[in-house]
């Protein structure tokens, strides 16, 4: 498999089959059914976000005005999330045989106009440990720069089946989705009356807390 390294930041564009992302998106779409996309705001200002979110896994991440966390149930059910799925798990344990098992894998589902700002992901305790990334459906165009805001960013256009991991001196590098393309993939095409089939998923995998070994 191809992998090229951006900032530090492992990229493996390609990693996924067609067939394992068809595999991927049915059961991040029983997921949803367990768990619906719920639309979270900014901190304080209580602006909303354009990307809608859920979570599986033994945790989630949430932002409302009370601020960004990670919480064992869903906002709006109190439910707690679904399992996480067991091709993700096996994925994470191939692609990062040394990190401990992930906690959380937080599900971003775009439409055509969605953005995410440059952020750091720094809400975990562990931030030793590595975040993986899955894009499937429409291209984006994720821009990466250094750990500080403000420097240059450097574009990777991240397409259905794309893998990206964020560790070592990436793991806090400021990063974000400038724009979706739509019309690139038929991945999420009439699959779910909540997902557009011009739209993107993206899924984060993370280890939120230190391991007990
Ligand atoms: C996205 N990704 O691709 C947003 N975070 O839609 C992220 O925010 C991200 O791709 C941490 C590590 C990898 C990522
Ligand atoms: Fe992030």
């Amino acid at each position: 498999m191809a992998e090229l390294l951006i900032r530090n930041a492992r990229y493996l564009p390609g990693a996924l089959s067609r067939n394992a992302q068809t595999m991927l998106r049915d059961a991040i779409l029983s997921c949803l059914s367990q768990a619906p996309l719920f639309r979270p705001s900014m901190p304080r200002s209580g602006k909303p976000f354009s990307v809608r979110m859920s979570n599986c896994g033994s945790l989630g991440w949430v932002s409302d005005k009370a601020g960004y966390r990670y919480q064992s149930t869903h906002p709006d059910t109190g439910l707690f999330w679904p399992d996480m799925p067991q091709q993700l798990r096996t994925l994470w344990r191939d692609l990062l045989p040394n990190a401990a098992e992930p906690e959380a894998c937080l599900i971003n589902v775009y439409d055509a106009q969605a953005k995410l700002g440059l952020h750091q992901d720094r809400d975990e305790v562990n931030l030793d440990a590595p975040v993986l990334s899955i894009s499937l459906g429409a291209t984006a165009l994720f821009r990466i720069g250094g750990t500080t805001r403000g420097g240059k960013t450097n574009r990777i256009t991240l397409q259905s089946g794309d893998i990206l991991i964020l560790d070592g001196d990436s793991r806090l590098a400021y990063h974000g989705v400038t724009r979706i393309y739509p019309g690139t993939s038929t991945l999420l095409k009439n699959v779910h009356p909540d997902i557009p089939e011009d739209g993107r998923i993206n899924l984060t995998l993370r280890r939120v807390n230190k391991s007990e070994f």
